[in-house]
């Protein structure tokens, strides 16, 4: 649209394409063997972004902003894509691809554009560029605001598949919501968290494409009248209902090197009366008020729990919303493909349901075949359950989604119907199996005690169910959906998760990926296991000094990162010690916080005690409903006032709070950290997927046995390791026997009392006794109804601080230390998104690889 102007970019030499467009990148020829290979012309790129400065904002480069600038690279970057964007979808149709459809209610994706141009194979060129334009990529990068379109772990791991399907060449929609409020800012005012709207569209997004004409409209409410037809069937029309409509956005996810550009869509929503005017006509004015909110309200915002289910309507709405139009998307896809034939539909589509958020596909796809094709229960039933597969990504109790029937039912009444006969057949189902155990029928009834259980509607209604690590697989299969493992084993399947290199070393550690493929090769971009091959260089004494060398820069770079923003002074060279994560209690940065507190003791007792210096960095948000967890951020604020500034302790611990904690500032954070917190309550965290992110930027994991740290132990070693505390059989017997006694270890335990008693004697709060009172009974008594210390952290203390001395002793031998740190790298191969992707496609999707040939598209 914008380079199409002649004479712009003027001498001839560019590629011009068939609407006379003119690329950056050489011609389509060389482009057909990748784009890591094409020539880029430097020269066009610069005139293409002074071009974009003026159509923009009709300023020069020298005038604009760098967000003007930002906008005119974006829009470039756009362009030079959109070819293989249209080449991919037109493969995908030619070539009859299955596709996956990840629904997801959250898409953590970060900032696209240092992202794309790492994917592109442009980065560095477009770097040079900027800079003879006098300008610092970084800080263009940096003007991005993050797609912060999700929580935490769930919300990222959809981001980093998505990068890990477009890399390896399978096609795959990304299927959410485009919320107009992200996840909130958290500023940190007086030691608390506050919460601030994360207004991301405020200069628009230049990446997406808005797709009208793929609008579908969504209904809400009003009752279901039945008709009896000719043919003797029932026919099912919802009336009186509100509606809105469904208008898809779509990014562009770029595959690394491969020409392939997958499409995260998503929704945003828009009333209907903007388009249909009859409710003013017949004076119906509230109704279309009401639309006007409706449209306004679901899209609104990301609900900011994570692992909690607050049971909230607009929620529901949310989930049926962007679950419909996607559904109907992908269906009507498929019949204009098929000659509007839906009975192989699971040939060609499978919906992989990110938890049970997306949970009324299951219903939704059923009406769409029954009450739109026409079809028979069973058939629908039939391909319903070869299309739908579910991840579960907790067992947090509750996470758990139940839906009230009455509201359920008054929102989605044809949904309702639906999911009332899936649960009618289904309990016909358990009794022949299991006769006269009615006990069976409580446990496993979709439909019970007046609410929907989303989970179990998401396994009947699935061919798969997959636990996200080993372990929390196996605790599933053999705790939590015991009965549904018993009954359906062969649908239970895991899928270790894991990250993409591509965000978490290859952009976020540029000194470290660059000296990785000095020494291997750059083969590891896109085939992690590669990284194996640094092992050898582990004993090498020259490369443990250039690897600690690299680490040493990238604390410096994160050492004026704390300064510009906390105002800290942070020694490089004390021991990185990071906990970044949401704050949940089973993740237990309560334990990290009384640690530090239990060490300023020792120093308070023993001035001259001789430990390694230390920096104890947290990051983490705590929904805005969860006051424990804020209280925890205050604790963590308060201890770090009193430490950070008592002369006595010479600079041996600092404690500093990053805040808002997202995307962009993670993959800086991982780089420099020597110590990876992953302390959960062992059983509590399903994976986890922050631990592989440290460990492939060479910090050595702190944890216990839980989620995917077992398997990380496994693949590194546990002599490269510190591991604690109770195993999560014993978390189990103990939570089965109805917990423990923490009152015997702080009778018993004076170090641990005295951090105990500072809680409540104003120690760090000004002599408030009051402020930090409920996590002191949290732990002790029953506050608030529950047991005491449910999260183990008095049992598990003293476990920990033993590690943290293994950790302080162990990082005075440097050679040790740098060795073992290498190491976690070189063993990390395992931990790549592209391997639970294929394990995915193997196992699950049964994908067909594409390539996109552009020498064809043109
Ligand atoms: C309904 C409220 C709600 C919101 C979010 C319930 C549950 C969630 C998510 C399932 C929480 C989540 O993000 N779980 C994390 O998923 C990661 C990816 O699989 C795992 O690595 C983490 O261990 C798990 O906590």
């Amino acid at each position: 649209m914008y380079g199409s102007v002649p004479g712009v970019c003027g001498d001839g030499s560019a590629a011009l394409c068939k609407e006379g467009r003119i690329h950056c990148f050489t011609t389509m020829k060389e482009r057909k063997v990748g784009i890591m290979t094409q020539m880029f012309d430097k020269e066009k790129f610069k005139q293409q972004v002074a071009f974009k400065v003026k159509a923009l904002c009709r300023k020069t480069i020298e005038e604009a902003t760098p967000q003007q600038i930002f906008q005119a690279v974006c829009f470039t970057i756009k362009e030079e894509i959109v070819d293989e964007w249209i080449a991919t979808h037109q493969t995908f149709s030619e070539a009859d691809s299955k596709i996956v459809y990840y629904m997801s209610m959250e898409f953590l994706m970060g900032r696209a554009l240092g992202n794309n141009l790492i994917n592109m194979g442009a980065y560095e060129e477009v770097r040079e560029a900027l800079e003879e334009l006098g300008l610092d990529l970084n800080v263009i990068e940096d003007q991005e605001r993050d797609y912060a379109l999700g929580n935490g772990g769930l919300g990222r791991l959809a981001a980093c598949f998505l990068d890990s399907l477009a890399t390896l060449g399978y096609p795959a929609y990304g299927c959410g919501i485009r919320y107009r409020y992200g996840m909130f800012k958290q500023e940190i005012r007086d030691g608390y968290q506050v919460e601030v709207p994360d207004n991301w569209l405020k200069h628009g997004n230049p990446f997406e494409m808005r797709r009208d004409e793929y609008t579908y409209e969504v209904k809400f409410g009003g009752h279901i009248r039945s008709e009896l037809q000719k043919d003797g069937k029932y026919r099912y029309i919802q009336e009186d209902y509100e509606s809105v409509l469904a208008v898809p956005y779509d990014l562009p996810i770029i595959g690394y090197g491969n020409n392939v550009i997958n499409t995260l869509r998503i929704w945003d929503a828009e009333a209907v009366t903007t388009f249909c005017l009859e409710s003013f006509d017949k004076g119906d004015y509230r109704k279309a008020v009401e639309q006007e909110n409706l449209a306004k309200n679901i899209v609104e915002v990301l609900y900011p729990n994570d692992n909690h289910y607050a049971g909230k309507e607009l929620r529901l709405k949310q989930q049926y919303f962007f679950i419909s139009a996607s559904v109907r998307a992908a269906v009507d896809r498929y019949k204009n493909l098929h000659d509007g034939d839906v009975h192989k539909l699971y040939e060609k589509v499978c919906f992989q349901l990110n938890d049970t958020h997306p949970t009324v596909a299951v219903p939704e796809l059923m009406r769409v075949l029954i009450d739109e094709e026409g079809l028979e229960w069973d058939e629908a039933w039939d391909i319903t359950t070869k299309t739908c597969a579910y991840t579960n990504h907790t067992i947090m109790a509750e996470a758990l989604e139940k839906w009230p029937i009455d509201l359920f039912s008054r929102l989605l009444p044809r949904i309702y119907q639906i999911v009332d006969e899936i649960n009618r057949r289904f309990l016909i189902e358990i009794r022949s199996r299991y006769p006269g155990n009615e006990d069976k029928v409580e446990k496993m009834a979709v439909l019970f005690n007046g609410q929907v259980r989303m989970a179990y509607l998401a396994i009947v209604g699935s061919f798969s169910v997959n636990g996200v690590a080993r372990l929390h697989t196996e605790i599933l299969k053999n705790q939590e959906l015991k009965d549904f493992y018993e009954m359906m084993p062969k649908k239970f399947n895991n899928k270790t998760n894991g990250i993409t290199q591509r965000r978490f070393l290859l952009h976020g550690n540029p000194l470290l990926a660059n000296w990785v493929t000095e020494k291997i090769g750059d083969g590891w971009i896109t085939d992690l296991p590669q990284i194996a091959k640094l092992a050898p260089l582990a004993n090498d004494k020259a490369c443990r000094e250039e690897f600690r060398r690299i680490k040493r820069q990238n604390k410096e770079r994160l050492a004026a990162y704390i300064k510009e923003h906390n105002g800290i002074d942070v020694n490089p060279d004390s021991i990185f010690d990071v906990q970044v994560k949401r704050l949940h209690e089973y993740k237990r940065q309560l334990m990290n916080i009384m640690h530090v507190m239990y060490l300023y003791n020792k120093i308070k007792e023993n001035p001259e005690l001789d430990m390694v210096p230390r920096t104890f960095i947290f990051g983490a948000k705590a929904a805005a409903g969860y006051r424990r967890a804020k209280l925890t951020i205050k604790l963590i604020n308060s201890v770090a006032e009193v430490i950070n500034n008592d002369p006595q302790v010479k600079d041996r611990i600092k404690v500093v709070f990053i805040e808002d904690y997202r995307v962009s500032n993670a993959e800086m954070i991982f780089a420099a950290s020597d110590v990876s917190e992953q302390i959960s309550t062992a059983s509590k965290e399903a994976s986890g997927t922050g631990n592989m992110k440290f460990m492939l930027n060479g910090a050595i994991t702190l944890g216990t046995m839980d989620g995917a740290n077992v398997e990380i132990v496994e693949e590194v070693g546990e002599e490269n390791a510190f591991i604690f505390g109770l195993s999560s059989d014993e978390v189990i017997r103990y939570e089965q026997q109805g917990g423990y006694y923490p009152m015997e270890i702080y009778n018993h335990d004076a170090d641990v009392r005295k951090v105990l008693n500072q809680m409540i004697d104003g120690t760090f709060s000004d002599g408030n006794r009051e402020m930090f009172r409920e996590l002191y009974e949290s732990l002790l008594n029953s506050w608030g109804g529950g047991r005491p210390d449910c999260y183990f952290i008095l049992k598990d203390f003293r476990s920990y601080a033993d590690a943290q001395k293994r950790v302080d002793e162990a990082y005075r031998d440097p050679e040790w230390w740098s060795k073992a740190a290498m190491l976690n790298v070189a063993h990390s191969g395992k931990f790549t998104s592209d391997r639970t992707i294929q394990q995915y496609v193997d196992e699950i999707w049964h994908l067909e690889k594409v390539t996109v040939n552009m020498d064809e598209a043109e």
